[in-house]
C-alpha cells in the first residue's frame, strides 16, 4: 500500500509539473481529488477498511501526499496565472490604464441603524423586543386598545382595510400598539417590552408625514409604575440615540388607551426651533407620545388593574430618525434613492 501510494505522489508530481495551463492543472486536480471517482481520494475513504496500526500510518502518510499535492498545485496555479497575465500584457490584451470594476456594497437604511441602536438600549435596560403581525384585526388595532367602533379616535388614524372573508375586519396596522395586547396576553405581568415595527396610514404626504412609517412600541408594567419610571426611561432613549440632552417638551395628549396621556415633542434639530418645513413653522416635532396604561386595556390584556399599573409610548421611529440625520424630507427614507442612501 505504502509504495502504492509513492509511486501515485510521484506520478501526481509529474502530472502536475507538466501541466502547462490552468485547464490542464483543473484536470489533474480532479484527477487526483475529484469527489467522485478521484483516485487519491478514493485511497482515503478506503482507509477506514484497513487494520488498526495500517489504518495510522497509511492514513497519515496519505494524508501527507495529499496536503503536499495540493499545495503543489495551488503553486503551479499562482505560477500559471500570473503567465497568463503577462502574456496578456504582451499582446496588449489588457489595458492596466482601464478604471477598475468597483464592487458596489449595500449599507443599511437609517430606519434599520436608528431601530438597532434601540433596541440595543432598551436590551440594556432590561426590555424584550417583541414583533407583531402589519395585517392586524380590528380587535387589536383599535377594540381592544379603547377605542370602539364609532369611537371619534379612529378618525385620527384612517387606515386601509382589507376585504377578507364575511364578518372579518383585517387592516393594515395604524400604529405598532396593537403589540401592548398580544404581549400582556402572552407574557403577563410584570413585563417590559419594545416592539419596533412598520406601520400603515391613509396620510395626505408632506415632509414629515409618509403613509408608511415605522414606530417603536414600548410597555412597561408592574407594580407601582408612574409617571417618574415613564420620564426616567424617555430620558434615556433620547441621550442614547442623540448622545446629548435635547430640548423636549412634555403636554397633555389624548390617547383613549392612556391615561393620563401626554404628547412629547422635540426641538426641531433641522431648523434648530426657527421653524421650517418638517416641524410646520412651530420649532417642535411631535415624537413621543405616552401615558400610563389605561385599567380597561389592562383588562384587554389579562391584567389586573387593581394590581398592576405600567406605562407605555409610542416612538415615531421615522420622525426620530430625520432629526437625528438632519433629513429634511420624510419621504427620501423610502424613496429608493441610491444618491440618498449611500450616505449612511
Ligand atoms: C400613536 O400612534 C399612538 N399609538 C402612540 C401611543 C402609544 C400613545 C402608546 C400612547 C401610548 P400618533 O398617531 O401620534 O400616536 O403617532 C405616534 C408618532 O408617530 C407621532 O408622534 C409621530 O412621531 C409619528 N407619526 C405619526 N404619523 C406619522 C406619519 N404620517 N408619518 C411619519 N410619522 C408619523
Amino acid at each position: 500500500m505504502k509504495e502504492k501510494l509513492e509511486q501515485l505522489k510521484d506520478k501526481a508530481i509529474s502530472a502536475i509539473k507538466e501541466a502547462d495551463s490552468l485547464g490542464l492543472l483543473e484536470k489533474v486536480e480532479l484527477q487526483y481529488f475529484g469527489r467522485k471517482g478521484g483516485i487519491l481520494n478514493s485511497i482515503l475513504k478506503a482507509l477506514k477498511d484497513l487494520s488498526g496500526e495500517d489504518k495510522k500510518e497509511i492514513g497519515q502518510l496519505a494524508n501527507k501526499i495529499k496536503f503536499d499535492l495540493l499545495n503543489l498545485i495551488e503553486e503551479k496555479r499562482k505560477e500559471l496565472s500570473s503567465k497568463k497575465i503577462d502574456q496578456a500584457l504582451e499582446k496588449d490584451d489588457i489595458d492596466i490604464t482601464m478604471p477598475g470594476k468597483k464592487k458596489e456594497l449595500g449599507s443599511l437604511n437609517p430606519n434599520t441603524i436608528v431601530q438597532n441602536e434601540l433596541e440595543d438600549i432598551f436590551r440594556s435596560l432590561g426590555f424584550m423586543i417583541l414583533d407583531g403581525p402589519e395585517l392586524e384585526s380590528d380587535y387589536y388595532n383599535f377594540e381592544a386598545l379603547n377605542i370602539p367602533e364609532h369611537h371619534p379616535a379612529r378618525d385620527m388614524q384612517d387606515t386601509f382595510y382589507i376585504k377578507g372573508k364575511e364578518g372579518s375586519k383585517r387592516l393594515l396596522r395604524t400604529h405598532t400598539s396593537p403589540v401592548q395586547i398580544r404581549a400582556m396576553q402572552k407574557y403577563g405581568a410584570p413585563i417590559r417590552a419594545v416592539a419596533p415595527g412598520r406601520v400603515f396610514r391613509y396620510e395626505a404626504l408632506d415632509a414629515s408625514h409618509e403613509n408608511n412609517f415605522y414606530q417603536l412600541e414600548g410597555l412597561m408594567i408592574d407594580k407601582d409604575i408612574s409617571i417618574v419610571n415613564l420620564i426616567a426611561v424617555m430620558k434615556t432613549l433620547l441621550k442614547g440615540i442623540f448622545k446629548k440632552d435635547v430640548k423636549v417638551r412634555l403636554r397633555p395628549g389624548y390617547f383613549p388607551f392612556v391615561e393620563p396621556g401626554f404628547e412629547l415633542d422635540i426641538h426641531c434639530l433641522i431648523c434648530n426651533g426657527k421653524g421650517c418645513s418638517v416641524c410646520k413653522q412651530t420649532g417642535w416635532l411631535e415624537l413621543l407620545p405616552c401615558g400610563m396604561v389605561h385599567p380597561n386595556v389592562l383588562r384587554a390584556g389579562n391584567i389586573d388593574p387593581e394590581k398592576y399599573s405600567g406605562f407605555a409610548f409610542g416612538l415615531g421611529l421615522t420622525r426620530l430618525v430625520m432629526m437625528r440625520y438632519g433629513i429634511n424630507d420624510i419621504r427620501l427614507i423610502n424613496s429608493g434613492d441610491l444618491r440618498f442612501l449611500k450616505q449612511f
